[in-house]
């Protein structure tokens, strides 16, 4: 369903551009009025927004955060819940079940928990709110080599395996609604892209700020682009989403991708 709704909204906007409303560090008033001029000036380049602990800390999830939901819902824009969920299950399970009842259409979560006791009992409340989940397989940052990028033997074969194909073959096994693949490793996403055929959607964030390109990226295999920086410090940032969408729009059509 979160697929099928991101495919719409990507085809209706002609963007596969996520905005990361990342505002660093302010007093919630200000972040509050920021955001929802960002937001009011950038959305009709993109094609959802996602936001992350940065803005749910200082605003609050339900008298907060959920002005920022509504507003990006007003504008037809799904909404991402970046929480890497990360512990045992039952705690996995509440922090989805906020994040969605507070009107998220989507969380991300990490596959290191692994399935059982892990993020089983997340992706069984996401079926049951019919949200989505997005995993991750090899994040953008230097040191994703020491942990995504580990040789591993894999238990089920024990063959010897990066962990990061090992997560792109659980996100295909899981049935994921994305998998997230930094930009900044167009190689990965390559190979990422080989496992998935498609079948799980490419999240890549990494471009711009943290020297990944949105052309190579897509090329690559991404779907959808996460971009924070570039767009919300730029001079102007509804240009600059434009600028970016065009890059990333053309080069997915390119591509011959079609969006489901
Ligand atoms: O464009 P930036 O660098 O300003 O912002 C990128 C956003 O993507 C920011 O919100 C990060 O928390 C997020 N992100 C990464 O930068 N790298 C990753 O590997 C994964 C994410 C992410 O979105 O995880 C889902």
């Amino acid at each position: 369903m979160f697929r099928q709704e991101m495919g719409r909204s990507t085809r209706k906007k002609k963007s596969n551009i996520i905005l990361a409303l990342d505002l660093g560090v302010d007093r919630p008033q200000k972040l509050m009025t920021r955001s929802l001029r960002i937001l009011n000036a950038t959305h009709e380049y993109l094609c959802a927004l996602k936001l992350n602990r940065q803005a749910v800390l200082p605003l609050g999830l339900f008298d907060g955060v959920q002005k920022i939901i509504s507003k990006a819902k007003e504008l037809d824009l799904l909404t991402i819940m970046d929480a890497k969920i990360n512990d045992v299950g039952n705690t996995n399970r509440a922090i989805a079940e906020y994040y969605y009842k507070a009107g998220f259409d989507a969380v991300i979560a990490s596959p290191f928990v692994g399935w059982t006791e892990g993020l089983q009992p997340v992706f069984e409340v996401a079926q049951m709110m019919n949200r989505g989940v997005i995993v991750l397989v090899y994040m953008s940052h230097k040191g994703a080599v020491e942990g995504y990028g580990q040789i591993v033997q894999d238990t089920a074969t024990r063959q010897l395996i990066p962990q990061y194909t090992i997560f792109a073959e659980k996100a295909l096994k899981w049935n994921a609604d994305g998998a997230v693949v930094g930009a900044t490793y167009p190689e990965k996403i390559r190979e990422v892209h080989a496992v998935l055929k498609g079948k799980v959607s490419i999240y890549s964030p990494g471009v711009g700020a943290q020297g990944g390109d949105a052309e190579a990226a897509v090329k690559a295999g991404a779907d959808y682009l996460i971009i924070g920086r570039s767009i919300v410090e730029a001079e102007d940032p509804a240009k600059k989403a434009e600028q970016i969408r065009d890059i990333a729009w053309q080069s997915l059509k390119g591509r011959g991708r079609k969006i489901e």
